[in-house]
């Protein structure tokens, strides 16, 4: 029986249509999920739309309808987006579902029997944009007058019955977890702030409001609904069936990985924690805080319009390339900028030259002077032997890489073997051979096909189709694409027919002169 392996996303709210950012974390959690799959785990990836809340409330208004309609026009742009960019989710969850609703009502249920939630009356800060209430300390008042919280966003004074949920009573709890389980938030960074935070104490929680209705109702009180980050965190749980703990999929729980931006850390290891705790579920094993992206290229905008949009950026530059662009440009946890030029150097010089002319020239090598067949390896020299081996350690590494997030740090060793393959192939020259030593062209055609073979394996997670079309042209089937094929028993066999090879990693040209930011 495989080991279980439960990821998330956060879930957007569908207040606007997604944007890159959105894309970012959906395609990174993504090829976390494909990794896991590919190594054996018995995966289940969700993501979906946070519907409820005053910020949708007030948009849906702005615009002339319900926030009902305002979510019904836009969730399916999200799920769109997810199929758009090849994500592999399993489910896909809208909070104003029924499941969700049901979810929501047992979990507070749960929080209100154990005596962790109070009525009383709430009087301080809300930012709408933030879904967020501050203390006074965390305000400042600008010169015209209008009072802004600690990201930036404008508060509102708010003063209404309000339920309560007892955060002070889990700041030992939540400090106790953090030190037991160092590895419970990442990266570091965001770990340290969140201790930092708890250690100064911490306040009871309004969690219901009264002064609008776009909400899930608190259970036996319909004048409350729920603060929606009450029934945004839930999502995670209404996902694997709860509260029926009968149902197979909460054999998921609790998730192995949440992964979220910087901005939202807060929310997913205090109070997410505190309140599972209050209700008696376990907790999530790891919770990751990626960074921001920010679209630095104004020449981007110029050549080809809206390239924030990640469809039109998917359209333009193609689906794996996006997703390759970004996992390996942006060291995952830290911010990171985007621009026409950078998208198009990753390109032209990883994919284009460094993997696709490798694949692209050794294919054809063999296409042309071995029949069209896997060549018949020879005894192998030190130098196949230490390319082979140099591919046979990537496992490993991506291993760790992935166990921390450090989606970069994997591609950064899959290409550094990719550079070790393509200095291999240049200095022993086997277009030389073929006239001079033909056997000993037909070993280096081999290590170097068998190499491409095993990158192709590892690079799946991060370009599903790419990778794809590499193994078919190496003639790999389809059960023999785990990562559990990379083992020497698994290696390209002698004589197996390969299909005339196509390139696969086309160059980008520019098709304007706009198009290089004039
Ligand atoms: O926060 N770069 O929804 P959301 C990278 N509904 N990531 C970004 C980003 C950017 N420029 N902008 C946003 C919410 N994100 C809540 C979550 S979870 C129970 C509820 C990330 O639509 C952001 O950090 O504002 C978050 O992880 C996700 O996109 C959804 O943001």
């Amino acid at each position: 029986m495989s080991q279980r392996f439960y990821i998330t996303t956060a879930i957007s709210y569908p207040n606007g249509k997604p944007h890159i950012g959105h894309a970012y974390e959906a395609l990174a959690t993504d090829a976390i999920a494909r990794f896991k799959r590919l190594d054996g785990y018995d995966v289940r990836f969700l993501t979906g739309t946070d519907e409820h809340g005053l910020k949708m409330d007030k948009t849906a208004r702005e615009a002339g309808m319900t926030p009902a309609e305002l979510a019904d026009q836009n969730a399916p742009q999200f799920e769109k987006m997810v199929e758009v960019l090849g994500c592999s989710n399993d489910d896909f969850i809208r909070t104003t579902e029924e499941r969700h609703h049901k979810a929501s009502q047992a979990i507070w249920q749960r929080m209100q029997d154990a005596g962790y939630i109070y009525k009383d009356s709430y009087a301080g800060w809300y930012s709408v944009r933030d879904e967020a209430y501050y203390g006074d300390e965390e305000t400042h008042l600008k010169d015209d007058g209008v009072r802004f919280g600690p990201h930036g966003t404008p508060v509102e004074w708010v003063e209404e019955e309000s339920y309560f949920f007892r955060l002070s009573a889990f700041q030992d709890r939540l400090l106790k977890h953090y030190t037991d389980n160092p590895s419970f938030i990442g990266p570091d960074e965001r770990r340290n702030e969140v201790m930092k935070f708890v250690e100064g104490g911490l306040k009871d929680l309004s969690i219901s409001r009264t002064t609008f209705n776009w909400g899930i109702k608190v259970p036996g009180d319909d004048a409350h609904v729920m603060y929606v980050w009450v029934d945004a965190l839930t999502n995670y749980i209404t996902g694997l069936g709860f509260p029926d703990e009968s149902d197979p999929r909460w054999q998921y729980w609790p998730a192995d990985l949440h992964v979220i931006g910087k901005d939202i850390v807060r929310f997913h290891t205090v109070y997410w924690p505190a309140f599972l705790m209050s209700a008696g579920i376990a907790l999530p094993k790891r919770v990751f805080g990626h960074g921001f992206l920010f679209n630095k290229g104004e020449k981007m905008s110029k050549s080809i319009g809206n390239v924030i949009d990640p469809f039109t950026m998917v359209d333009h530059y193609g689906r794996d390339q996006v997703r390759y662009f970004f996992l390996r440009e942006v060291p995952f946890g830290r911010d990171g900028n985007y621009s026409h030029e950078a998208i198009v150097g990753r390109i032209n010089a990883d994919l284009a030259n460094d993997l696709g002319n490798l694949a692209q020239r050794s294919l054809s090598m063999i296409g042309k002077n071995c029949d069209g067949k896997v060549p018949v390896p020879g005894e192998l020299s030190a130098d196949d032997r230490a390319l082979l081996v140099s591919a046979d350690a990537l496992l490993g590494r991506a291993r760790v890489a992935i166990d921390k997030q450090e989606l970069h740090a994997m591609l950064t060793s899959i290409w550094s073997v990719v550079a070790d393959a393509n200095r291999y192939f240049a200095a022993q020259e086997p277009w030389a051979l073929k006239k001079t030593d033909p056997a000993r062209m037909a070993t280096v055609l081999w290590v170097t096909a068998e190499t491409i073979r095993k990158i192709a394996l590892l690079v799946q997670p991060v370009m599903p189709d790419s990778a794809g079309k590499l193994l078919d042209a190496l003639s790999v089937t389809s059960e023999s694409r785990q990562f559990a094929d990379l083992d020497a028993e698994s290696a390209l066999k002698a004589g197996t027919n390969l299909p005339k090879p196509t390139p696969i990693f086309p160059r980008y040209v520019e098709d304007d002169k706009a198009g290089q930011g004039a």
